[in-house]
């Protein structure tokens, strides 16, 4: 019998099964800067999958982190072999501190001269050092699919950019074998709390006569926050913040909040003294910048520690931590402690505004915040990236609702930018407003044009002190001089160069009027605004 065989034209890709993973797991925004090692993946891209060009892969990264911390899902970022995944490494450092669940696809040479070391054939494997939570190489091109569907899991799982490297021709290999995914289609994290742990805490915490709770940034969102809620108020005790902690882990206009923690051990061991247990919850016991001799905390102070980051549990100095998400655990706590009576602590207020500058006199960062406070949305999210304003912003801007407050959780500068455009892209109705500093803004000023391209209403207020005012002060700590220059950079120029809008604010009349003009509508707004700001340096700086 004559049997006529079809020409196969319309086989199944890898790049096809791929889109599917995409599509299945949400990652259909995809996040990128293309290089030749991505063409077969991305030229003629279904409509349903968006492309977003970020011009430099520290703003590719950064908006994705900004969206996956915005939506608390995985995004999805693409990068261009050595050359790309090595200016990713920051911000991967970043989004991997800051928790950010991200796919990273990073693009290799063909298979099949790779042996030979071609141009662009890239060491990519441990580029990213220990920051990536995992790292393949797919066996064969069929494993792509599968590999993509695992680093979703691995990602969300431990919180952080997951890698798969994908040499260019898997992209048009036969899908044929690639249905059988080495990663299940769902996985679902257990979260319960464990009865034999939340009694060992209430142990603890009822043995205490004067507990106090730690929140950290892992307890940044709305479903911990009111559990932590419930737990401060049953103990009726001071909450504080972590220091150096990159998101608010606890209502900061509530009257149990006590404050940021200090971020030497001299100044926490006096903070803390007056308590014979400390329940840290969703970070670390402690998180600290400069390094002073000494415990952490007096002999009299029992510490407990609840988090679900394993290392962080693991590294903290204390009597008992407990490896869990906080909220059934504290919820559980809330209900298992008895009420306690007892005067809630002095809830610390900002302080007064600052009277404006007397004519002549440059604005200071604190007039600023005052007039923000005056002015934000209570749903406004506040991206800081303002080193040596910092202290005065926390003081001055406390996060009414959860992710009211975002910051680089390793330090890194160059993300604010980029991570107020994605989260903007992902939170389209509520304000978004970064606080960077002049030098902050340069390492990834570039994100203006993904901001501005992609409409994300996000206002960036820079702070213009003519230079980097932290270093400044560190060194004069140090008592040595100061090799580098100050920089006068007209960002408001590069802004509009990049086709962003931009403004300059010199004096106090016009601070308030640039305020009262932008920030009522900072949720509805449909493209991003850049507000250069003269002030002048502060002259101390105690974190
Ligand atoms: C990528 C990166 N490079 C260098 C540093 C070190 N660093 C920390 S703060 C700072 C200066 C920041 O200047 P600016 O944003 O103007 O803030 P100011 O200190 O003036 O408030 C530098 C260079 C860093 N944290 N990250
Ligand atoms: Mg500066």
């Amino acid at each position: 019998m004559f049997v006529c065989k079809l020409p196969d034209v319309a086989a199944r890709t890898v790049r096809d099964a791929t889109f599917d993973v995409f599509r299945e797991y949400g990652l259909t925004l995809l996040f990128a800067n293309p290089g030749s090692t991505e063409i077969s993946l991305l030229a003629d891209l279904p409509d349903d999958l968006r492309f977003v060009l970020g011009l430099h892969e520290s703003s590719v990264v950064g908006m994705a982190t900004g969206w996956a911390i915005g939506r608390g899902e995985p995004a999805l970022a693409i990068l261009h072999t050595t050359a790309g995944l090595g200016n990713a490494v920051g911000a991967l450092a970043t989004a991997r501190v800051n928790r950010a669940p991200l796919v990273v696809v990073v693009g290799q040479q063909d298979r099949r001269h790779l042996a030979a070391e071609p141009f662009l054939a890239g060491k990519l494997r441990g580029l990213a050092g220990e920051y990536p939570v995992w790292v393949n190489e797919p066996v064969r091109a069929q494993d792509v699919p599968g590999a993509v569907a695992r680093a979703c899991h691995e990602a969300v799982t431990a919180r952080g950019p997951a890698l798969v490297i994908v040499p260019m021709d898997d992209w048009a290999a036969d899908a044929n074998g690639s249905d059988e995914r080495a990663a299940p289609r769902r996985v679902v994290r257990s979260r319960a709390a464990d009865p034999e742990a939340v009694v060992e805490l209430a142990e603890l915490l009822s043995r205490a006569a004067h507990p106090a709770i730690v929140a950290g940034a892992g307890t940044d969102d709305p479903e911990t926050w009111s559990a932590l809620v419930a737990l401060a108020e049953q103990l009726a005790c001071p909450v504080w913040q972590e220091s150096f902690s990159a998101r608010a882990g606890f209502p900061q206009d509530h009257p149990l909040f006590a404050g940021h923690l200090p971020a030497d051990r001299i100044r926490l061991r006096q903070t803390l003294e007056p308590h014979d247990a400390v329940l840290v919850v969703g970070g670390p016991a402690f998180r600290q910048y400069p390094f002073h001799a000494g415990p952490f905390v007096e002999p009299g102070t029992r510490v407990a520690v609840v988090s679900e980051d394993p290392a962080e549990v693991h590294r903290s100095t204390a009597e008992l931590a407990v490896l869990a998400h906080p909220a059934p655990v504290c919820a559980e706590l809330a209900r298992v402690l008895p009420a306690r009576e007892g005067a809630p602590p002095v809830r610390p207020t900002a302080p007064p505004p600052p009277a404006p500058p007397a004519a002549g006199e440059l604005l200071r960062a604190g007039h600023v915040f005052a007039a923000m406070a005056e002015r934000l949305p209570r749903d406004a999210i506040v991206i800081e990236e303002s080193p040596s304003n910092r202290p005065e912003l926390l003081a001055r801007l406390p996060a009414h609702e959860s992710l009211g407050s975002l910051s680089p959780a390793m330090g890194g500068l160059g993300f604010a930018l980029p991570a107020a455009t994605g989260l903007r892209m992902a939170l389209p109705g509520r304000p978004v407003v970064a606080v960077v500093g002049d030098g902050s803004s340069l390492y990834s000023i570039q994100a203006l044009w993904s901001a501005a391209h992609y409409g994300a209403g996000a206002l960036f207020v820079i702070l213009v002190n003519g230079g980097y005012a932290i270093m400044d002060r560190l060194a004069e700590q140090h008592g040595g001089a100061v090799p580098w220059p100050g920089f006068g950079v007209d960002v408001a120029g590069l802004a509009r160069a990049l086709g962003c809008p931009a403004r300059t604010v010199k004096t106090h009349d016009e601070l308030l009027a640039a305020f009262d003009d932008v920030l009522p509508g900072l949720a509805a707004r449909g493209e991003p605004l850049l507000l250069e700001i003269a002030v002048a340096p502060d002259e101390t700086f105690a974190p």
